[in-house]
């Protein structure tokens, strides 16, 4: 397993944002695990994970110019990817978005950089279906922008229903022709926790999950 996807484990299952339990996801689906982003709640756990955001997208060798965090939870991701960049070096353009147009000021639902003519990464959290990335990519197509990829923090590899064969982020991918980059993937969780005397316990109960909503 890459450095990266090791290092983002440990990090999300020390700040509680990767637990095991049960959980209702957004598509009704019971999960035995769960993913929450808003728990890297410090500027030191968010500058962590951001390293391995780069980390990730750097091994993609992916072109991209302007980085974007789709409301809510996206926004700080890619704002602390920005300040990542910009400490090894790269100084690049952020924009993110608001769930509620404004009507005063400067109006409207994006903020930050002009998305127009640029190539646009997209910086989110985890991706199960697809609904939440699927939304930021009109966002951006609507605004001029190019999306060039996605990156997350953990792709589930959940098929987007009962009928697909491929998972949401392969069909993104298809649809969209961009990569969805992924930190850490189920696969890699699976075998982080079968590595793990105190973790294992919950690897059946990600298996069966997996069989349910997983790929092949
Ligand atoms: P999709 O829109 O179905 O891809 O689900 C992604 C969204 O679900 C995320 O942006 C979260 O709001 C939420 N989510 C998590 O945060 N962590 C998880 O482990 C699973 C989900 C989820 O509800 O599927």
């Amino acid at each position: 397993m890459s450095d990266y996807r090791h290092r983002f484990l440990h990090l999300a299952l020390r700040a509680e944002a990767l637990r095991f339990g049960e959980f209702t996801l957004k598509s009704g689906r019971r999960s035995p695990y769960f993913f929450n982003a808003g728990r890297f709640e410090s500027g030191a756990a968010l500058a962590a994970l951001a390293g391995c955001y780069a980390d990730a997208v750097e091994a993609a060798g992916l072109d991209f110019d302007l980085l974007f965090g789709p409301a809510y939870k996206g926004i700080p991701l890619a704002t602390a990817l920005a300040c990542e960049y910009a400490r090894r070096g790269r100084d690049l353009p952020l924009a993110f978005n608001r769930k509620e147009a404004k009507t005063h000021g400067e109006g409207g639902t994006l903020i930050g950089a002009a998305l127009a003519g640029r190539r646009v990464l997209i910086v989110d959290d985890v991706i199960t279906a697809g609904t939440a990335i699927r939304e930021a990519l009109s966002l951006i197509r609507a605004a001029g922008g190019v999306p060039a990829g996605i990156v997350i923090a953990l792709d589930r590899q959940e098929r987007v229903d009962d009928t697909s064969t491929v998972s949401a982020a392969q069909a993104v991918t298809a649809e969209y022709g961009i990569p969805v980059i992924a930190v850490a993937r189920l696969d890699d969780l699976l075998a982080f926790v079968g590595e793990s005397a105190d973790l294992c316990s919950h690897r059946d109960a990600l298996l069966a999950y997996r069989s349910r909503y997983g790929i092949a």
